[in-house]
């Protein structure tokens, strides 16, 4: 429709229409507004150009029902324009409960991703079609930017912390991945792409990627490997909370708050232990800052994730 006709990515996401619509909405207001103060300061600028015969017989000394006008309309539009756009920002970054989850790593000059069953790519996201997938992203260096312009999302990636991005293909297809944050000299070839696919195609990419174990299994062997079962296995001697059904839950710190157990909460426990200590605990967990990589971190967090 009216849409192809203008110079914009293909629209590829359900998000994608009510951002644009809200895009266009706006430049015709503006476009609106621009015109007509033109206009009508062109014409009385000609008009009552000095020497003219213009009648200046009896001056306007102001009007209050004028004023009244011009000070109303704007202050609906304004209010109008930012419900509508916090409407549409709000979907923007609360992910469906029901989204398929991706983890992403960002690092110099490169897109490493992960599959919920173990697949890895690089440069390369494949989704299918229909369902809502988030993404949990992080960088292992300097900031980047995850930005998929036809499905109308972005989303800065920063080192240490997590952020998230949430779309849902609407049309099978391949799309521009880009890096949308100047991160050093090769930032303009940290492009890839989506490839969005019907469900049952998604599913037959997934059995003919390789991968030898999920990430909570991954999880579950790191859980092992790295001693952190040496402390919070439920036989364990040393004092130290019991992870089962940790996960989005409140967890009551020592310093007296309260914080939900989030993947951040999750991943700042592991490498900055003394950063937030749990409630009745000493705080005599060593830190594993430098000891696993972002992967590991995603892996641990899956695993501690599905403990009940
Ligand atoms: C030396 C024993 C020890 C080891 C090893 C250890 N932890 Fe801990 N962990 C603790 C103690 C004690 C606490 C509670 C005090 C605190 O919050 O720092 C804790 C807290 C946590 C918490 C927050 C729990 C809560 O209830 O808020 C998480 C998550 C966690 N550990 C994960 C891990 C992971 C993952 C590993 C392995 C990479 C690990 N721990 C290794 C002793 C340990
Ligand atoms: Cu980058």
């Amino acid at each position: 429709m009216l849409l192809s006709l203008l110079p914009i990515p293909e629209q590829a996401s359900t998000q994608s229409v009510a951002i644009d619509t809200l895009f266009l909405v706006f430049t015709a207001l503006v476009v609106f507004f621009t015109v007509l103060v033109s206009v009508v300061l062109t014409i009385f600028a000609i008009k009552y150009t000095r020497g003219s015969k213009a009648d200046r017989s009896n001056p306007l000394d102001g009007s209050l029902k004028l004023e009244i006008t011009w000070s109303v309309i704007p202050l609906v539009l304004a209010i109008g324009a930012f419900s509508w756009a916090s409407y549409v920002y709000f979907d923007l970054v609360h992910p469906p409960a029901d989204s398929m989850e991706v983890t992403v790593v960002g690092r110099q000059w490169m897109w490493k991703i992960q599959h919920p069953t173990g697949q890895r790519e690089i440069n390369e996201l494949h989704v299918p079609v229909g369902r809502p997938v988030k993404l949990t992203m992080t960088s292992q260096d300097v900031i980047h930017s995850f930005f998929i312009p036809a499905f109308r999302v972005k989303q800065d990636v920063v080192p240490g912390t997590y952020s998230q991005l949430w779309f849902e293909a609407t049309k099978p297809g391949t799309y521009h991945l880009f890096c949308a944050e100047y991160c050093g000299t090769e930032h303009s070839r940290m492009i890839g792409s989506v490839v969005a696919m019907e469900p049952q195609d998604y599913e037959k990419w997934l059995q003919a990627g390789s991968t030898n174990e999920s990430m909570v299994q991954a999880g579950e062997r790191l859980f092992r490997d790295k001693g952190c079962s040496g402390c919070h296995a439920g036989n364990s001697s040393v004092r130290a909370p019991l992870l089962n059904g940790i996960s989005g839950g409140p967890v009551p710190l020592d310093d007296g708050t309260v914080v939900p157990a989030d993947d951040l909460y999750l991943r700042d426990s592991i490498l900055l232990p003394k950063k937030q200590v749990a409630a009745g605990f000493k705080p005599i967990m060593p830190t594993f800052q430098g000891q696993l990589s972002e992967e590991e971190l995603f892996q641990l967090i899956a695993y501690i994730k599905t403990l009940e």
